[in-house]
């Protein structure tokens, strides 16, 4: 299916796996009307879903039509991932096996290490490949590190650190939390850090971040003054708020999933502002906080015009973040383990 919105100068090729499920709906807008790679960018959207959902995403096609958007140029919606990853320039990669009833934890991860090694392949084979436009892949599917981590294995041809995983969602919960405690605008808040993994143990850590009140920068633990609160309820809040939005809406996060998504790729894409980081699930290897190579882990980064980032080193690690830190370390070692088993079963 091939929908033509109109011609013009070089356009963006971006796909979006998962493209009829909720995220993908609430994204697709976002990235079409151009939040994301700027007002000035045409953009190609391909929509690559399985085959059960082609009907589904006949009507999404249907819709991004008629939003009438001028930098729509072309939506190509497809179940086959060499069509899908075709001269892509950048991969949200959103669909992923949900955990269904019964289904261990080694069972999802095989399940989904199969989806992830079929795009990598895809991605290895088809994808743009042209130096400094080489394809930038953000994997949002669950186990989202590990399933960036599995696609980058099987994509030998592509930088690693071109290979990413959204902890935006955690860290933009972790920002309104802070916000609202001290009763400040969102964007008052910055420099708050997810460390590890996108899962019940990644560690939210604002020991670093800065409030800015009546135009004075104050260290978040200094205006928050209440240490205990910091250490046990705001990192529990930001650990279980996925579960939370679950039990409350009966259907996991997509609103907020799809404007972190939107944050991350915008911030990859055009930099950091000044000295401020943000937090991104990146290949571990060679890393300043000694956590150990081979995973995909959410460190602060700072991105450069370019496209590229470097992960902010020198932040002073008591403790008590060590042992956080290396907590969400060891899940994703045995996340890594089980999935590699998997890759060659
Ligand atoms: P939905 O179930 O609404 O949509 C998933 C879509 O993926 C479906 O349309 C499905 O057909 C498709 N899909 C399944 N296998 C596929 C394959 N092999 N190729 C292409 N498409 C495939 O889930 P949604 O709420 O959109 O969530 C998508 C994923 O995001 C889930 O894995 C979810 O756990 C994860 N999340 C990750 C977050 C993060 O911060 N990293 C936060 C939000 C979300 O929970």
């Amino acid at each position: 299916m091939v929908t033509k919105v109109g011609k013009g100068v070089e356009a963006l090729r971006v796909v979006v796996t998962g493209a009829a499920g909720q995220i993908g709906y609430s994204l697709l807008y976002s990235v079409a009307k151009g939040d994301v790679f700027g007002a000035n960018q045409p953009i190609e959207l391909l929509l690559l879903d399985i085959q059960p959902m082609l009907s589904v995403l006949e009507g999404v096609v249907m819709e991004l039509q008629d939003c009438a958007l001028p930098l729509l140029r072309e939506v190509v919606a497809t179940a086959d991932p060499m069509v899908g990853f075709k001269d892509v320039d950048v991969a949200i990669l959103v669909g992923a096996m949900p955990r269904k009833e019964g289904m261990e934890r080694k069972d999802l991860l095989a399940a989904n290490v199969r989806i992830f090694m079929t795009q990598g392949q895809a991605i290895d084979k088809v994808a743009k490949e042209n130096g400094q436009g080489q394809i930038s892949v953000v994997v949002v599917g669950n186990p989202a590190n590990t399933n960036a981590l599995v696609t980058r294995k099987y994509d030998p041809s592509i930088p690693p650190q071109n290979f990413t995983c959204l902890t935006r969602l955690d860290q933009n919960r972790a920002q309104a939390q802070i916000s609202s405690r001290l009763g400040v605008s969102h964007d008052k808040v910055r420099n708050c850090i997810i460390w590890g993994n996108h899962s019940s143990t990644q560690f939210p850590d604002v020991r670093h971040a800065i409030v800015n009140i009546d135009g004075k920068d104050i260290p978040v633990p200094e205006a928050v003054k209440d240490d205990s609160w910091l250490k046990n309820e705001f990192i529990k809040t930001v650990q279980q708020r996925g579960g939370a939005v679950i039990k409350a809406r009966k259907l996991s996060s997509a609103m907020s999933a799809a404007k972190a998504i939107c944050d991350h790729m915008r911030d990859w894409w055009f930099g950091t502002k000044g000295n401020d980081w943000v937090s991104m699930g990146v290949p571990s290897d060679g890393n300043p906080y000694g956590i150990p190579d081979g995973l995909v882990y959410s460190f602060p980064v700072r991105v450069k015009p370019d496209h590229s980032y470097e992960i902010v080193s020198g932040l002073p690690i008591d403790d008590f973040s060590r042992e956080k830190m290396d907590a969400t370390a060891k899940e994703l070692q045995e996340e890594r383990d089980m999935a590699f088993a998997a890759c060659e079963a």
